[in-house]
């Protein structure tokens, strides 16, 4: 029987929460006070990169250019307003079947972590009360290398003490699967499978998983 599955690597926006909201109130405030907006559908592609390339990115929608000390301060303005929204965030706004999966799955044996490129994961696990599943918390302010590189996930393995092989990655970007694959992890795709192509396996959420299907991994 296959039962290789030991440590579970969490991506935190669109995998336990949905904070991409919140980026896009935050972005589009920003992009308005340069007298630009862009749609719900480019914020998507925002999704899993860190803050600075979303601010490229942004930047790059409006056609606007900044000096590097002027993109340290949108930047700043940015975060201020996003911390503002998520310091506001309760356990209400976790996703569906998050937190049964992570009771079972702790209550199991599982090793777990976080593995985000986000700089306020505490803040957000904190305000969500699910910051107690955790055995290591890997975020935006421990890693170098965004995803696709593997680091963050690589970085998570080693801290659970468990070789890649042996975890399974949650993503619901595929710029987080990739990086699972590349690092020699599992990965299950949280979303479109049509996107989400490099995937193990793909699911609409966590809701829709189950200890049997880390097993059959
Ligand atoms: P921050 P994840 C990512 O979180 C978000 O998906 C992405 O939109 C954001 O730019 C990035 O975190 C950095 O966030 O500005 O809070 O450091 O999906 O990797 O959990
Ligand atoms: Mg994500």
């Amino acid at each position: 029987m296959k039962e290789n599955i030991k440590g579970l690597l969490f991506d935190l926006d669109g995998v336990l929460v949905d904070t991409a909201v919140y980026h896009y109130q935050a972005w589009l405030r920003l992009a308005k006070t340069m007298g630009f907006e862009f749609s719900e559908k480019q914020n998507e592609e925002l999704k899993g990169i860190s803050r600075m390339d979303s601010l490229d990115k942004v930047l790059g929608w409006g056609k606007v250019t900044k000096s590097d000390e002027e993109k340290l301060e949108l930047a700043t303005k940015k975060n201020d307003w996003y911390v503002e929204m998520i310091n506001k965030m309760t356990a209400d706004e976790i996703l569906p079947g998050v937190l049964e999966f992570l009771k079972s799955t702790y209550e199991a044996g599982y090793k777990i972590a976080l593995g985000s490129a986000s700089k306020n994961a505490n803040i957000i696990l904190k305000k969500t009360n699910i910051a107690h599943f955790f055995d290591v918390i890997v975020d935006g302010n421990s890693v170098s290398k965004s995803k696709p590189d593997p680091e963050v996930f690589l970085k998570g393995a080693e801290l659970l003490h468990l070789e890649p092989k042996e975890c399974v990655v949650f993503e619901d970007a595929a710029a987080g699967i990739e990086a699972a694959k590349r690092g020699g992890m599992k990965a299950i795709g949280i979303g479109d499978k049509n996107i989400l192509t490099q995937a193990d396996k793909v699911v609409s959420g966590l809701d829709k998983l189950t200890i049997q299907d880390l097993k059959e991994l």
